[in-house]
């Protein structure tokens, strides 16, 4: 049986029929108690709660319906400023859907064979207890590997850093990177000081560049905010090598070719820099623009390099008024352009720096690397010099998840620097994660402490199986997706090599199919948690509403009992509550006091975010009521931090790894560039087999243009294999216009045993600026089969 749509909108349901399609056949059918739950319109014996929508999303605040302990509905909460999209509301069937782990297994055959055995609490604790705490004393508490994906609300992955700090007195094995916004983070960092987000001040802009980004598919329930501005007369601008579903909603769609944005920014810095349509009280007030630079090592100046006993940590300027060096704030008159010399030194501006530097940067040069035509560069840059306040709505732009994508978000955060546009309500780089609420995390260290080594967040394959930094023994795989892990049979061959492996998830997963023990856990409907997190700018309680599902237990819970067996229970004293409380201590909120309230924004009060300001009138701004936080206090052009850590610290473009320019005889074999995007049925592998969303997009496709697919001999609707060095995925081929010509797209988020996996694929490379995903670097090629 399947869910026809007829049923799905009129709101009536049963649950517990077979899977839609291309959803993977479990190994627990069978073993279910597939209840019929028939929702019902809310009466008086309707129970309400409060929850959030946890996966990496944009944590919509959920209404949690339950009659008899049930849950019958999850719908939107009026008093919030966005509603639920059909994923949070399809959690009605995660939480009853048939495949949901209802009890612990065993592994009894092969690892990967697929022969379980279901096991009791007491036997799988006791076991887990047991082979970690062996292998602690014998390889030492580095050998066992704790991580968890991209569950936003806290309790889950605190309680998992807890459990792995206190298992080995603060030594452990740590992570680097991030599969998702690392070069966004790091270039944020390395030029204001640290993240923001703009997604509520997009309502007061007048231009919108969509770079490398779909809001309106990857912020569905925010994108209204989008669709305001743009019936107030904002031009939206969307630059993506497909026509992506914010491309059809813009003024304009500029194609380009993946991984080579920092040359098209970098043509615009060019004409904005040569054409005088930067913003000088800002470069001269506000940035480090004017600060001077030792031509010899290309290293900023600093004030001891030129004042016997001068501070290290003060930079210099160019004084007019005096004609020699002088501090910043202390500069009468302070020069932006020039070369000098101090001296036997010969010093030069940031600004004449950053001019030279994209001086061959011409619209013409930047066309041939870009194939944007040349004439579109321009009018993009005098567009948006012109048009105040003008956002770059990068979100965590597809674009920085390239080679090198810090330069990328690098060279936007030059673009609204130069022109203005930052500290400027409705302007700036929308980088939808800034994290900014003032919670407690000291609950996720009782111990200092100690990475004995790291692991690159891309790089789990290569780490796990050739045994660095050091040979790792064991897993603690807590709610993550296997195939959102870049060159995923590596990560396969990985897994093979473990001594074991623990997978706590809602269903047998991709990792839960090759571990030794599977732990069951409860949603988020079942338990305690909150959400703090960086999508929203509210704090969420998400109330317990009904009793767990069969045997399922919260990670709270296991984390707890686990401490207990190893000795370390004194460090899990606590309930999931009371462990709320202690996120909450600084902020003055409890759990008491959300669930009263509803959720809470964070700028009403001091209180409740890092910057410990209020705003109550317009959204809040960042760089208007909050400082630069950088080594100078001001925006940095030429990033300290990165002339600090050894890397290049002013923009600049480098070809993509797997590129024509960069692997010539790969591209031979690969000559097609591969990238991701996301759908609206999923958030990453999360929602992989729910009925409703798979009945929407049963299958995985790729998106090839005519061009290709013509010179192939593909035609729309066809079989294809998309191959590489790393794997191979059989899907069905989308071919039309809406992508540019050499590239193509697959949507992620199927697991692995479903067969539609793109990240077999992707690129495992990255960069050591950021450690970021470079999944968008690909290089394949596509055969009809
Ligand atoms: N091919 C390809 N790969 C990609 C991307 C892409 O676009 N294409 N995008 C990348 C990006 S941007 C990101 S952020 C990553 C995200 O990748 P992941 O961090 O792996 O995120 P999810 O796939 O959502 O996995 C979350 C898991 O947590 C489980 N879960 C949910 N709630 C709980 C809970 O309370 N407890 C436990 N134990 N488990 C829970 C869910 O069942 C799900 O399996 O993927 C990256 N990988
Ligand atoms: N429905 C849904 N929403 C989500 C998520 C989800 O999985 N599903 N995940 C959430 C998370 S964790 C994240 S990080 C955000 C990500 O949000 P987005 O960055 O908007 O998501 P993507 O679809 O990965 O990438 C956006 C676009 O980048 C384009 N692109 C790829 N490579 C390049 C390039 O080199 N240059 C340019 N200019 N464009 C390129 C792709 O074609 C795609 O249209 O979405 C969040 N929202
Ligand atoms: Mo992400």
């Amino acid at each position: 049986m399947g869910f026809s749509r007829r049923q799905f909108l009129g709101g009536g349901l049963a649950l517990g029929g077979a899977l839609a399609t291309g959803a993977p056949a479990s190994i627990l059918r069978g073993l279910g108690i597939a209840k019929e739950v028939n929702a019902a319109p809310v009466n008086d014996q309707e129970k309400i709660s409060y929850s959030c929508c946890n996966p990496e999303c944009n944590n919509c605040s959920l209404q949690v319906h339950v009659r008899n302990g049930k849950l019958v509905r999850i719908s939107p909460n009026p008093n919030y400023y966005t509603r639920p999209c059909l994923r949070g509301r399809s959690r009605l069937q995660w939480n009853y859907h048939p495949d949901r782990l209802k009890y612990p297994f065993k592994r009894v055959g092969e690892r990967g064979e697929g022969k379980w055995e279901r096991i009791s609490w007491e036997e799988a604790l006791d076991t887990i207890a047991t082979k970690l705490g062996q292998i602690r004393d014998e390889s030492g508490p580095e050998s066992v590997w704790f991580t968890a994906g991209a569950v936003m609300s806290v309790l889950p992955n605190s309680m998992q850093r807890r459990f792995a700090n206190a298992f080995g007195k603060g030594v452990m094995t740590g992570g680097i990177g991030s599969l998702c916004c690392a070069a966004q983070g790091e270039a944020s960092t390395a030029t204001q000081g640290y993240r923001t987000a703009g997604i509520e001040e997009k309502a007061y802009s007048k231009l919108l560049i969509a770079w490398g980004h779909n809001p309106a598919v990857t912020y569905i329930p925010h994108s209204r905010i989008m669709a305001d501005a743009l019936d107030k007369g904002c031009r939206l601008i969307t630059i993506d090598p497909r026509f992506s579903e914010t491309a059809s909603k813009a003024d304009k769609w500029i194609s380009i070719k993946p991984g080579t944005d920092t040359a098209m920014a970098m043509a615009m810095i060019r004409i904005i820099i040569e054409e005088n349509l930067y913003d000088e009280k800002f470069a001269l007030g506000r940035s480090n623009l004017p600060f001077l630079v030792n031509e010899a090592t290309g290293k900023l100046l600093r004030q001891d390099d030129v004042v016997a006993g001068g501070d290290h940590e003060a930079f210099v300027v160019w004084d007019q008024s005096t004609n020699g060096p002088a501090l910043p704030n202390e500069a009468v008159a302070p020069v932006l352009e020039g070369t000098f010399k101090i001296g036997d030194l010969t010093v030069r501006t940031v600004f004449a720096r950053l001019r030279e530097r994209v001086a061959k940067f011409t619209p013409e040069y930047a066309s041939e690397i870009t194939g944007v035509p040349a004439e579109d560069i321009s009018e993009v840059a005098y567009t948006y010099a012109t048009v105040k306040p003008a956002m770059i709505d990068s979100g965590m732009s597809g674009a920085q998840r390239t080679s090198s994508g810090a330069y990328f978000v690098q060279s936007l955060l030059n673009l609204a620097g130069l022109t203005g546009n930052i500290g400027l309500l409705g302007g700036g780089v929308n980088d939808t994660g800034g994290f900014s609420h003032g919670t407690n995390v000291a609950i996720n260290a009782p111990f200092k402490a100690d990475n004995k080594g790291v692991i690159p967040a891309t790089k789990v394959g290569e780490y796990l199986s050739e045994g660095k930094p050091y040979p790792i023994r064991a897993i603690y795989w807590q709610g993550k997706g296997m195939g959102q892990l870049p060159n995923t049979n590596k990560v396969v061959e990985g897994f093979k090599k473990m001594d074991f492996i623990v997978v706590q998830e809602h269903f047998f997963g991709d990792a839960a199919s090759l571990a030794d023990i599977v732990l069951p856990v409860a949603t988020l409907f079942e338990r305690y948690d909150v959400m703090c997190n960086s999508r929203s700018f509210y704090y969420h309680l998400m109330d317990k509403a009904i009793e767990p599902f069969m045997e399922a237990q919260s990670d709270g819970w296991i984390y707890t009992e686990l401490a207990k067996r190893l000795g370390f229970g004194e460090y899990f004293d606590k309930t999931e509550e009371e462990w709320i409380d202690v996120v909450l201590e600084q902020t003055g909120l409890t759990v008491e006091s959300l669930r009263k309230s509803g959720p809470v924004y964070q700028w009403s009060d001091p209180k409740l975010n890092k910057y410990g300001v209020k705003w109550d009138k317009k959204p809040f701004t960042f760089f208007v009521d909050t400082p630069f936080k950088t080594a100078s206090g001001r925006f940095e052009f030429h990033a300290s931090r990165w002339e600090d850590k050894g890397f290049e610290p002013l923009v600049n473009y480098f070809p993509p790894e797997e590129s024509k320019e960069t692997a010539p005889e790969l591209y031979e074999k690969y000559p097609l560039s591969l990238v991701a995007n996301k759908i609206r049925t999923k958030v990453h592998s999360t929602y992989a087999i729910m009925p409703w969303l798979s009945e929407i997009y049963p299958k995985g496709w790729v998106t090839m243009s005519t061009v290709d697919a013509e010179a192939r001999g593909i035609k729309d609707g066809d079989m294809v294999e998309v191959f590489n060095d790393r794997g191979s995925v059989k899907v069905t081929a989308h071919v039309g216009n809406g992508i540019r010509p050499g590239v193509v797209s697959m949507p992620n988020g199927w697991w692995m045993q479903q067969g539609y996996c793109s990240s077999v694929l992707s690129n495992d490379y990255t960069h050591p600026q950021a450690y970021g995903h470079a999944l968008n670097s690909t290089l394949v090629q596509v055969k009809g089969v």
